[in-house]
């Protein structure tokens, strides 16, 4: 059986929960925290992050991939459309969201969710490029009423995931959630009502303190 490893007060750990949940693909969760990773979590996830998925034929690292192979070899309830384009389109979706929304907004979840501080210059660089980066994703989120159009994606997974924390950590952090522009709250709200991401949010609720006082120690 496959093995996801990591926590649930992870995004990207999440992302991929919900993806193995929505195709109804058997798992086992293995709780791995970050904090001080092992040589044998490093040969299995090299930069000791989380999630990090164990196969029949060996580890796999990055979210992405991990979410790709489980897709690729669980092609019964799809998770991308049929058409090579619009699939392309997903995946272009969701690498905007993570390598230019999330992992932009990323800098500043020290200061807005652990107690961390943060430089004024590092705040404006991040407002700067999130200024730049938000209009841009804008042009392909469709919210209609899914992130990629009329069907639930595995964009759907990374966005109901990471959405919620830059919203959260640009308003604690920058003063003004900069997806406020966008239909993001109803759109979670319509998400909310799947039992796989109620499932998934409850969880990450139970795992946040465990994570605050697994990274105090
Ligand atoms: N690009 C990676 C990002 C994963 C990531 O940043 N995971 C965080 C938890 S949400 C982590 O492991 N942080 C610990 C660290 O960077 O040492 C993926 O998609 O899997």
């Amino acid at each position: 059986m496959l093995k996801l490893c990591g926590f649930a007060a992870s995004n990207y750990y999440n992302k991929v929960k919900l993806a193995l949940m929505e195709k109804d693909v058997p798992f086992e969760e293995v709780l791995v925290w970050t904090t001080k990773p092992t040589e044998e979590m490093l040969a299995r996830s090299p930069l000791g992050k989380v999630p990090f998925l164990e196969t029949e034929d060996g580890p796999l690292a990055e979210s992405q991939v991990l979410v790709n192979y489980i897709e690729a070899r669980f092609p019964e309830v799809p998770l991308l459309p049929r058409d090579v384009y619009q699939a392309a389109k997903v995946q272009e979706l969701i690498t905007f969201m993570e390598l230019h929304l999330e992992l932009v907004a990323r800098e500043l979840y020290g200061a807005a969710f652990f107690g961390g501080t943060i430089s004024d210059s590092s705040k404006e660089r991040v407002r700067k490029q999130l200024a730049k980066n938000v209009p841009a994703f804008a042009r392909l989120a469709k919210f209609a009423p899914y992130i990629a159009g009329d069907s639930f994606t595995m964009a759907d997974c990374a966005a109901v995931c990471h959405l919620p924390l830059i919203s959260s950590a640009t308003k604690k952090i920058l003063g003004e959630d900069v997806l406020a522009g966008l239909p993001s709250r109803d759109y979670l709200k319509f998400l909310g009502e799947r039992a796989t991401v109620q499932k998934v949010n409850a969880d990450r609720k139970a795992s946040l303190e465990s994570f605050t006082s697994a990274l105090a120690k």
